[in-house]
């Protein structure tokens, strides 16, 4: 049997990749609708050999039955639309951070914490992309050695920033003025993403603390970000520095997350082997590298996480939450 599915956003970055990622994970449907702006009205779209007219999004797109709409277009449009498919019985699961705190929404992530998303009131999100990467490992050093305190640096790819972010990079190197970013991001590095907060974080990091919190299921753990916008297209890196409740042993943390499904640990220093964004573009994992303990904890470790921002941190994630309600009966 086959699902009905709406992608909403389905021109966008992430849009496009719900249907290849889709198409690749043979995900049964038998009704597609896809919607964008006004603007995209009538553009066709190709889906597994047959051609799809996108629509535009009104509030009467969700009138018809559907099981699952995809939404990603941006925490505007989640806002106003993703309550009227709920009421519909449309099963939203939503890439923005619209929202991703709200008490009844759960926030998930397949391989972390799969059991909450059981609890769903036909509105599921999808964390930050940066967020997902880091809480995929994190959540194997918890279960074993608990974790006390999270430190994350992020080296985050212009396309998170969507398609705005890739043009800027691309004009950047050809000399231009950037559009989507207040300075150059071209042969730069920008210490900000997303808009800063009263506190002195940006929105991003403020996302990275209260995300893994709810994640985890650890309310007060103390996390601290700072979140940079690298020139890297595809590809999100953050550097993690975890302090453990634990004494561990290094090899049987590199052993656990070896095993984990859904981690690649890439870590063999002696031969130039980590993982880099263009090692991980079009993959669906996780990537560990660089686990070295820092010795100046009794219980720190040290990991490079590196995932694909657009896949992993959004598309397939969003996906893969579709297939485990579908495993569970939840629809
Ligand atoms: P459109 O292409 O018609 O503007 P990205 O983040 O990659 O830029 O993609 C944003 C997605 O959100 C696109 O599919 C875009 O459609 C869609 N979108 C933007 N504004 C609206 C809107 N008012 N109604 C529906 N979809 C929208
Ligand atoms: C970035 N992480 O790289 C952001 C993009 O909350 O879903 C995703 C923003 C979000 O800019």
């Amino acid at each position: 049997m086959g699902y009905k599915v709406g992608i909403v956003g389905a021109t966008g970055l992430v849009g496009t990749t719900f249907l290849k990622v889709l198409e690749e994970r043979d995900f049964p449907i038998d009704e597609l609708y896809l919607f964008a702006s006004a603007r995209s009205a009538g553009k066709q779209v190709e889906f597994r050999g047959k051609t799809y007219t996108i629509e535009e999004l009104t509030e009467r797109s969700f009138d018809r039955e559907m099981d699952y709409a995809l939404f990603s277009a941006g925490g505007d449009i989640s806002k106003k639309y993703s309550p009227i498919a709920s009421r519909n019985n449309v099963v939203v699961i939503d890439n923005s951070s619209a929202f991703r705190m709200d008490e009844d929404v759960p926030l998930i992530v397949p391989e972390v914490n799969p059991d909450a998303a059981m609890k769903h009131k036909n509105i599921i999100a999808n964390p930050n992309c940066s967020t997902i990467q880091a809480v995929v490992p994190l959540k194997v050093l918890d279960d074993r050695w608990s974790i006390k305190r999270v430190v994350y640096s992020t080296y985050q790819a212009v396309s998170g920033s969507g398609l705005a972010g890739i043009r800027d990079l691309e004009d950047g190197i050809r000399g231009e003025e950037p559009k989507n970013y207040p300075h150059p991001i071209a042969y730069n590095c920008l210490p900000h993403i997303d808009v800063f907060m009263e506190n002195g974080n940006t929105k991003e990091e403020e996302k990275m603390i209260g995300e893994t919190r709810k994640i985890l299921e650890k309310p007060n753990l103390p996390v601290s970000a700072t979140c940079v916008r690298v020139p890297v297209k595809h590809g999100h890196s953050i550097s993690v520095n975890v302090e453990l409740e634990k004494e561990f042993e290094i090899e049987e943390v590199r052993r656990a997350l070896s095993e984990t499904p859904g981690i690649i640990l890439m870590d063999d220093p002696s031969n130039n082997i980590y993982p880099m964004p263009i090692s991980v573009e079009g993959k669906d994992e996780v990537f560990v590298g660089r686990v070295r303990r820092d010795e100046s904890l009794v219980s720190g470790l040290n990991l490079w996480i590196v995932a694909d921002n657009i896949r992993k941190g959004a598309a397939t994630n969003t996906v893969q939450i579709a297939e485990l309600l579908i495993r569970e009966g939840k629809n």
